[in-house]
C-alpha cells in the first residue's frame, strides 16, 4: 500500500483513480416508494432511470475506504429519489458523509428507535454513529454528491430497511421537503 492523492469532482462525483462502481435504477425501488402508480408512470414515461451511482476507492489491506454517492434529482409521487438505506453489518462501525454539492436530507434511526435528520449541503460533514440506519434523500433540483468514508469491514445490512422501511419519510409539501413519520414502519 502506498499513499495517493485521489481527485474527486464535486459536481459529478467522478473519482480518479477509482476501484469500483455501481448504479441503482428506478425499477429496483418497487415496493419501497409508497406510490406504486407514480413509479409505473415514471418508468413508462422516462424509462428505467439511474437514480444514483456509487464510486469507490479501496486499497486492499487498509482499514478505511471511501467513495462518492451521486444522486439524481427527482421524485416518485411526493417522495424524492433516495438510497436504499441500511445498517452496517458490524454494529460497531460508523461512517461520515461529507456533502460536496446539491442539497438533501440524511435520515437516521438507531436500533432503539431514536430518529434524527441531518441536512446535507456543501460544507456539512455528517457523522453517522455505529448502529444507526442511514438513508440519503436528494431534496434539491440538482445532483446531490457526497463523499463517504468508513471501515472496509463495516458491511451492509439492507434486509431490515428493505422490509420495514425507515421510521421517517421525506416528502414534498408545496415544493418544500418535510419529514413525516412513515405510516408503514413496523417495529
Ligand atoms: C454509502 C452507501 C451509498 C448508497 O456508501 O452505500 O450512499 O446507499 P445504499 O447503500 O443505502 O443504497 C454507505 O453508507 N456505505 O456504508
Ligand atoms: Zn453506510
Amino acid at each position: 500500500m502506498l499513499p495517493e492523492g485521489v481527485t474527486i469532482d464535486p459536481l459529478t462525483g467522478h473519482i480518479s483513480p477509482s476501484t469500483g462502481k455501481y448504479t441503482k435504477r428506478l425499477s429496483e425501488f418497487r415496493g419501497i416508494y409508497r406510490d406504486e402508480k407514480a413509479l409505473d408512470a415514471l418508468l413508462k414515461e422516462q424509462g428505467d432511470l439511474v437514480t444514483y451511482e456509487v464510486v469507490e476507492y479501496r486499497a486492499d489491506g487498509s482499514d478505511l475506504f471511501f467513495g462518492t454517492t451521486t444522486m439524481m434529482p427527482g421524485r416518485v409521487g411526493d417522495e424524492y429519489f433516495m438510497t436504499r438505506g441500511h445498517y452496517h453489518a458490524r454494529q460497531d462501525r460508523g461512517e461520515i458523509y461529507y456533502t460536496q454539492s446539491g442539497e438533501g436530507i440524511l435520515l437516521l434511526h438507531s436500533r432503539d428507535g431514536q430518529t434524527r435528520e441531518v441536512d446535507m449541503k456543501p460544507g456539512v460533514c455528517a457523522f453517522i454513529p455505529p448502529d444507526w440506519a442511514h438513508r440519503s434523500v436528494n431534496t434539491g433540483k440538482s445532483r446531490l454528491v457526497f463523499v463517504w468514508c468508513c471501515s472496509q469491514d463495516a458491511g451492509h445490512d439492507y434486509a431490515e430497511i428493505a422490509s420495514k422501511g425507515m421510521r421517517k419519510l421525506v416528502v414534498a409539501k408545496e415544493d418544500a421537503a418535510a419529514c413525516i413519520p412513515n405510516p408503514r414502519f413496523q417495529v
